[in-house]
């Protein structure tokens, strides 16, 4: 790859960091496990104050995370009454709240569903929890109310889809009305898990007619993790951008099912590919500007074994890494080269970016900006991790069921 002159590519860096931010979870801080059982771990976040202080730690080693994505049950189990206390947090500790997440999965009443459930009663509560789950948004100032389903069946034959996806178009259609005119409804879709048979959103074809249905704010969420092995993410990506349907994303890696494991550690390659995707985007809009069309990149993982903040920290740099390869690619040669169908050249210009080394790179960034070259070492150095496990070491017995 012919390399731009050292100068062009320091300002071609530099602006990708500057307009790069990702939403962090406060689910990322909490004791998470699989299935099998939960690794406790001292330093874990177990109340709302704690993921704050969490999160800010890791905005003030990257500079890259302003704002916390938030589950209503998790974080806001008394709902509206909890947002003077949410408040108070963001003052403190310089974080903003980001997406409001919905929990329709934990309450016993959704065991066949929530808003596909066949009882309308119980598809009503799910739906009153979605309306509460956007006052709390409009009350935070969060563009985006981020909504996943665990609806599905198991069995073939033991539910009516027809019946579901009609339910479903409704709900989210009568959800959408609520909507304040800057609010969007972020769709997220999954193949599978917790249903193996059929899921409700089970692909993004289902989660763009579903958001189309249900108004001009509603978006699809893509989560990296809720794919089959071998999908193209990356096709995804330009068809949900040339639809004018992509809201965002949750970034995790896989390799298998919904692993949840950090980004870009299975397969780093595929999210150049995505960001390439999306710089390629002449619409796109920094990630956190308020403007309909706006991606938002949030993270969603749950880290069982590595150190949550640190996980977290990792996951941050290595996301800024790969959007700055992909900021390297010369779009323009790249085009010259696809046009005319110059393969080996178009591929080994696009592979160029992504082997080049931008550690340096960001290295200077973040000096240039007052912060520590290397966030990871930082948060080694400043004993963050060892305080924590020592204040909040005799709290950690109540473990919760995910996050
Ligand atoms: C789901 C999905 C949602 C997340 C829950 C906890 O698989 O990824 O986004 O909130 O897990
Ligand atoms: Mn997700
Ligand atoms: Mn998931």
């Amino acid at each position: 790859m012919t390399l731009p002159s050292e100068s062009a590519v320091f300002d071609r860096a530099g602006k990708a960091l500057d307009e790069f931010q990702i939403e962090i979870p406060s689910w990322g801080f909490a004791n998470t496990g699989t299935r099998f059982g939960k690794f406790v771990q001292a330093a874990a976040a177990s109340t709302l104050e704690e993921k704050f202080a969490d999160a800010a730690e890791v905005n003030r080693l990257t500079g890259a995370t302003p704002t916390i994505a938030l589950h209503v049950l998790w974080d806001l189990p008394g709902g509206m009454a909890d947002v003077g206390e949410l408040k108070q947090l963001e003052q403190r500790f310089g974080m903003s709240a980001g997406s409001i997440n919905p929990n329709l999965f934990q309450d016993q009443q959704y065991k066949f569903g929530s808003l596909c459930n066949p009882d309308a009663g119980i598809r009503r509560q799910a739906l009153e929890h979605v309306f509460d789950s956007i006052e709390i948004a409009k009350a935070t100032g969060s563009r985006d109310v981020s909504l996943w389903l665990p609806d599905g069946s198991n069995y073939p034959g033991s539910q009516s889809m027809r019946n579901r996806i009609a339910w479903l178009e409704e709900s989210l259609r009568v959800a959408h009305e609520a909507l304040a005119p800057d609010q969007r409804l972020l769709i997220e879709y999954k193949p599978f898990e917790p249903a193996f048979y059929h899921t409700d959103i089970g692909d993004w074809g289902m989660a763009s007619h579903l958001a189309r249905a249900a108004g001009e704010q509603a978006r699809v969420l893509v989560d990296t993790g809720h794919h089959y092995n071998a999908q193209n993410i990356e096709q995804i990506v330009a068809w949900l951008l040339h639809t004018g349907l992509l809201g965002g994303f949750h970034f995790n890696d896989r390799r298998y099912a919904d692993d949840d494991l950090t980004l870009g550690s299975i397969d780093p390659y595929q999210i150049f590919r995505i960001f390439h995707e999306l710089q390629c985007d002449e619409t796109l809009r920094a990630p956190t500007e308020c403007v309909p069309n706006a991606v938002a990149f949030m993270i969603d993982q749950s880290h069982n074994l590595k150190g949550k903040v640190e996980a977290t920290v990792q996951t941050v740099v290595t996301a800024q890494e790969l959007w700055l390869k992909a900021a390297l690619i010369d779009r323009e040669q790249l085009a010259r080269h696809q046009q005319a169908c110059d393969i080996v050249a178009a591929e080994e210009l696009f592979r160029g970016a992504f082997w080049t080394d931008v550690r340096p790179l960001a290295a200077a960034w973040r000096e240039a900006r007052g912060l520590h070259p290397d966030p990871l070492a930082a948060l080694r150095e400043s004993g963050y991790v060892e305080r924590m496990a020592r204040e909040r070491g005799s709290r950690t017995s109540a473990v919760s069921s995910y996050a």
